[in-house]
């Protein structure tokens, strides 16, 4: 299949990128980190979505090294903030179920050590589907992984079928609520018990809670109310390319 060949060679003629969206603190109002998100930017199609690739970068088995790729770039640019003095930022990174498995600890060191970045900063994102696939397996490698330092965030968290005793189980740092709680919060009450639920509960295991697709101001006020952590999304700002995030950075210091 073409676009299959096309992915083969995009990692070699440095066709991926990486666009950061800012995470804000509720309480500060400041940015206190991104998450990094992969692009492509074919020379024919033009910017291509994740959403229509990563699926085959994982059946291909190109994750492991475009998502090797994906830590090695975005753990150097948060070192680049930090040094350039723009704050002590964490950098979120999305990681597939599939590099779990393909030696996800090795690559993390070898990130850390190559960008001089400190694990505290680096932040892995799980989707809850994905943890709960291989639950077993995948336990040893967090614990492995929070050894190190870096922090584990379950991402979509509300949409799969986790079971509360896992929450206890996994070493985890932060739940991010589902965007579709926070679409319509501001006009059912089901999902504002749903966010709520969920913060309270993310609390009471010390876990951190970022509401992922928060658009409006009224979405981001329920979530204040209900003590949200951190919020993110086109509200505060869509995914910028580097040069963006960075004079996005500069003007909030
Ligand atoms: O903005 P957005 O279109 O970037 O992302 C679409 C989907 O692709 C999201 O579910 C997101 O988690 C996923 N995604 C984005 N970047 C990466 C990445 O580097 N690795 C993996 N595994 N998934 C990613
Ligand atoms: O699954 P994950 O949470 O990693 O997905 C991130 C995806 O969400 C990316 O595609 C990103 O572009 C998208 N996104 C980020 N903020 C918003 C938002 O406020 N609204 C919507 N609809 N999508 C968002
Ligand atoms: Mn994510
Ligand atoms: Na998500």
């Amino acid at each position: 299949m073409k676009l299959e060949r096309d992915l083969r060679y995009a990692l070699d003629n440095e066709e991926f990128l990486l666009y950061y969206q800012p995470k804000v603190s509720c309480r500060t109002g400041r940015i206190v980190g991104f998450e990094a998100l992969l692009r492509w930017q074919h020379p024919l199609r033009g910017m291509v979505s994740p959403l229509e690739f990563i699926p085959l970068l994982e059946e291909t088995g190109l994750i492991v090294p475009v998502g090797a790729w994906v830590l090695h770039t975005a753990s150097a640019q948060a070192r680049t903030w930090q040094e350039a003095g723009l704050g002590k930022l964490n950098i979120a990174v999305n990681v597939s179920g599939k590099q779990v498995g393909q030696h996800l600890c090795a690559t993390v060191r070898e990130a850390l050590a190559a960008s001089g970045l400190p694990a505290e900063h680096l932040e892995l994102e799980l989707t809850e589907s994905q943890l709960m696939k291989d639950a077993e397996g995948i336990i040893s490698t967090l614990r492995q992984l929070k050894a190190t330092g870096v922090s584990i965030s379950v991402d979509d968290f509300g949409t799969g079928y986790s079971s509360l005793a896992y929450l206890k189980r996994f070493p985890l740092d932060t739940l991010k609520i589902d965007r579709a709680f926070v679409r319509d919060l501001a006009a059912d009450a089901n999902d504002v018990s749903i966010a709520k639920a969920i913060i309270t509960l993310a609390h009471s295991f010390n876990l951190k809670v970022v509401a992922e697709g928060v658009e409006t101001e009224d979405q981001l006020s329920l979530l204040i109310a209900n003590q949200c952590d951190i919020i993110q999304g086109y509200y505060f700002s869509k995914p910028l390319p580097t040069t963006e995030a960075t004079a996005m950075l500069q003007q909030s210091r």
